[in-house]
């Protein structure tokens, strides 16, 4: 081992955590097969019916462990202050504290393993190393399918001391004694006492997404909770675009769309996670950081996500979904017929009368991009691609229009932070209740939002992209969704990218810039006008209580909050008090 500093790094956690074997690994398929032959064995993980599921698996976690844990989540910087009113914070003296505690000997009898890991193109001046270290094989497999992992990190690495060092450790899972601590200053995360996702593979939510955002305000980019596509037009015209929705809103559907448009086609560079840097030539450009997806099973199905159907046929590893007779993953909204009988994610026998669902709402698939037929050959591009528009959205069943464009950069940043959001199953928690998340990173900005708020505005400038906002989940009286979306979804980005080129013209109203109706194409779909008119409706009234409410979420961030913002803020109430005369 080469790298001292790794080295010195990894012989202090186990000293501390004092595991009975030290594994480092290479990332490679030998290790791969062993690792999940052992978990298999163990009864750790199930391996599915081979000759339809060649080499895919299901992993049960533990019932207190099915997602993110927003309350036990920290960012642990010198200065409170620093980390905000939307971040739950602890000092990080207290946090090192707390957590050693619950390390030391927590490795005792197990195996530890050290995972290094690239996050981004190999060979990228944008890609960054991290090294976690964790008890857990299901995590090591999970990253090698999430990242680039093993020699490959180390070779990025060299005697480089610049990287991410993170320790997991499942510990004894209660969530009193759970704890998923960031230190922005050192570049450190510590994670006890989960196995989950979010909380656990540190690649993705912890560093690539808390601490890449502070380095990227340092180093002049941005770290985003975002999707990226490609769209070619039928005109041959090629365009990216990147767009931030919280967890469990169709990130991944939109990623992997399959056009219901003639002549549109849709490739697919990442479906979470986006590093934007401004470019020589005034445009932003995004990476992928990860390799691999972690997609929200529940409602996937050959219709709603045809490519990622066909994605997780091999290859995958399968969390809290349910398993058939004939072994066989399962999950609610995968088919029309419900089987009679299953295994629900627990484990446990299951028939429809028992009125739960046999998948957890938060049940994952976790399968390569490389396994993705929409996969863009882009996804290892060094330098990234060409962002031509940003969408920001959420679940809104009232207020927000399917979409709308933003007058500027700075309106556009106003958006992305007053965003609102129904929370969903993907943290722990009320479901279905709105909650501010700007920009979809409530959960996942390493510092003051109020600073990220600025850092974004230092962003504006003549090539940028366009910024929107959408929302496919709005509902009629009725509670039935307005917008068919999945494939559908083309017929928005149309509007988008015809505005991008400028070819279309746009309404101009209080909350920006809205399409005509008759320019939102609904060639060969069930769409009455009336329904189009309500899906595009601005209710002057209702928005105004939304800015108030919006008024006072941007007022928790005091004097952090940027000057522009609150410009914005008062623009907005004054364009829906006072609306030009039509
Ligand atoms: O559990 S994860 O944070 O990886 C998934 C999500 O919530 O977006
Ligand atoms: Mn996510």
């Amino acid at each position: 081992m080469a790298n001292q500093a790794l080295k010195q790094w990894v012989d202090s956690i186990a000293k501390l955590a004092t595991p009975d074997r030290i594994v480092w690994c290479n990332g490679s398929a030998e290790e791969d097969l062993a690792l999940k032959k052992e978990l298999v064995s163990a009864g750790t993980l199930i391996a599915l019916n081979e000759k339809k599921w060649p080499n895919s698996f299901l992993y049960r976690s533990h019932p207190n462990d099915v997602a993110r844990t927003e309350a036990q989540t920290f960012i642990c910087s010198r200065d409170k202050a620093d980390a905000g009113p939307t971040n739950n914070w602890m000092s990080p003296a207290d946090a090192e504290t707390r957590v050693y505690a619950i390390l030391r000997q927590a490795m005792r009898g197990r195996t530890m393993y050290v995972v290094p890991y690239l996050m981004g193109p190999v060979g990228s001046p944008c890609s960054r190393v991290g090294v976690e270290i964790t008890d857990s094989p299901y995590v090591v497999i999970s990253m090698r399918v999430m990242t680039r992992m093993g020699q490959i990190a180390l070779d990025h690495l060299g005697d480089g001391t610049d990287f991410v060092r993170g320790v997991h450790c499942t510990a004894d899972l209660h969530p009193e004694r759970r704890y998923i601590c960031h230190f922005p200053e050192t570049s450190t995360i510590l994670s006890v006492g989960s196995g989950y996702g979010g909380n656990a593979l540190l690649s993705k939510k912890c560093h690539s997404l808390r601490l890449a955002s502070v380095q990227g305000r340092r180093e002049n980019w941005l770290a985003e909770h975002m999707l990226i596509l490609g769209v070619t037009t039928p005109a041959g015209h090629k365009h990216y675009v990147a767009a931030a929705f919280p967890s469990a809103c169709g990130k991944t559907n939109l990623a992997l769309l399959v056009s219901a448009l003639p002549g549109y086609k849709v490739e697919t560079v990442g479906d979470d996670i986006c590093w934007l840097h401004p470019g020589n030539d005034g445009r932003l450009w995004a990476v992928n950081p990860e390799a691999g997806m972690f997609g929200v099973a529940p409602g996937t199905n050959t219709r709603s996500n045809p490519n990622a159907m066909t994605s997780v046929r091999q290859n995958a590893i399968f969390t809290n979904v349910a398993l058939t007779a004939d072994g066989s993953p399962w999950w609610e909204g995968l088919d029309d017929e419900v089987p009679g009988r299953l295994t629900d994610w627990r484990g446990l026998g299951w028939t429809l009368e028992k009125g739960e669902p046999a998948a957890h709402p938060n049940a994952r698939f976790t399968v390569s991009l490389r396994e993705c037929p929409s996969m863009s050959r882009e996804m290892d591009s060094t330098r990234g691609v060409p962002i031509s528009a940003i969408l920001f959205g959420g679940r809104r069943a009232r207020l927000a229009p399917l979409v709308y464009e933003a007058f500027n950069w700075d309106h556009g940043v106003y958006v992305g932070a007053t965003m609102v959001s129904e929370t969903t199953a993907a943290a722990n928690g009320d479901v279905g209740v709105p909650r501010n998340d700007p920009m979809a990173m409530l959960p996942f900005c390493g510092y003051n939002m109020g600073d990220y708020f600025a850092h974004w505005l230092t962003f504006a400038g003549p090539k940028r992209p366009k910024i929107f906002h959408v929302n496919w989940f709005r509902k009629d009286n009725d509670g039935k969704f307005l917008w068919p979306g999945y494939g559908e979804n083309i017929r928005v980005l149309k509007w988008i990218l015809d505005r991008v080129e400028d070819r279309v013209s746009a309404i101009d109203s209080p909350i920006g810039r809205l399409p005509r109706s008759t320019d939102i194409d609904t060639s060969n779909m069930l769409m009455p006008a009336n329904r189009l008119r309500a899906l595009l409706d601005v209710d002057r009234g209702t928005w105004l209580q939304e800015a108030e409410r919006n008024g006072a979420f941007l007022e928790r961030f005091g004097d952090r909050l940027p000057m522009t913002l609150r410009r914005e803020h008062g623009a907005l109430i004054r364009r829906l008090e006072f609306p030009p005369a039509a």
